[in-house]
């Protein structure tokens, strides 16, 4: 197995993402097909549950895209069975501290380096037990930075061993500092932000932005971020519309 997505961010080469929240293999296989270097099918947010992830996983399965899997929560089985349908990594939310990032960087491992449990179901039909010698190397763990105290430990997260990168939640944050959700040009918005990214820089490892348009995920590359979402499936569906309704409509 190769993950694509993770050589770019240990390379240093940005990379640019779509998040898919509607559980519809047609629009993820859309996704795919578009210039983006991985996709996250989200099972905190997202309409979706690990059952809609079974069919998801094989629908973009064979083209050049990274399949990314937003655990619930920062559990170890439901890592593991994130990994076992076909994720080729995973993103987990809500990391506070050095404990809750060394937590999901072992549950993404077989040992010795983790505690993953041997069952890799969807890469083993594909490749048969070679995924077992490439897999420790190839799954990317990605920890978000999402909370007060999950920004004041961030140094201590970016040093854990195991963790790829970090990706920020911008909306989570926002509540965590007491700012109003979507002023993301407030000062400590952004200084939260720039403390997370230097994280990264001084520890060798990826800075990612949950990117709420567009125009936010362009401005966090500009800032020095290696990878950013676009958009999800819902904006692109509304922006889109919007955009071919008003020139539509001034015709
Ligand atoms: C946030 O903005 O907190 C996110 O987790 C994006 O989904
Ligand atoms: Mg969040």
């Amino acid at each position: 197995m190769k993950n694509l997505a993770l050589d770019k961010w240990r390379n240093g080469e940005a990379s640019t993402g779509a998040w898919s929240n509607l559980p519809d293999i047609h629009i993820a296989e859309t996704l795919c097909r578009m210039p983006i270097d991985w996709i996250c099918f989200d099972l905190q947010h997202g309409l979706m549950d690990y059952s809609d992830l079974l069919r998801l996983l094989p629908a973009v399965c064979g083209l050049p895209v990274t399949p990314l899997v937003r655990v619930a929560a920062n559990q170890p089985d439901q890592i593991g069975r994130a990994l076992d349908a076909g994720a080729h990594g995973v993103i987990v939310p809500m990391v506070n501290s050095a404990g809750d990032a060394l937590a999901a960087a072992r549950a993404c491992r077989y040992p010795p380096l983790g505690c993953r449990s041997c069952g890799p179901m969807r890469d083993a039909m594909l490749e048969g037990f070679e995924y077992l010698a490439t897999a420790n190397g190839e799954i990317a763990c990605i920890a978000m930075i999402e909370t007060e105290e999950g920004l004041a430990n961030v140094k201590d997260i970016a040093a854990t061993p195991g963790i790829d990168g970090l990706f920020v939640g911008p909306m989570d944050l926002c509540y965590g500092l007491g700012i109003a959700p979507g002023d993301f040009a407030s000062p400590r918005f952004k200084d939260g932000v720039a403390r997370i990214l230097a994280a990264c820089r001084s520890n060798g490892i990826a800075a990612g932005m949950f990117g709420y348009s567009a125009e936010m995920a362009a401005s966090s590359f500009e800032q020095g971020f290696d990878f950013a979402s676009a958009g999800t499936d819902i904006s692109f569906l509304r922006t889109g519309a919007e955009q071919a309704i008003a020139t539509a409509r001034k015709g």
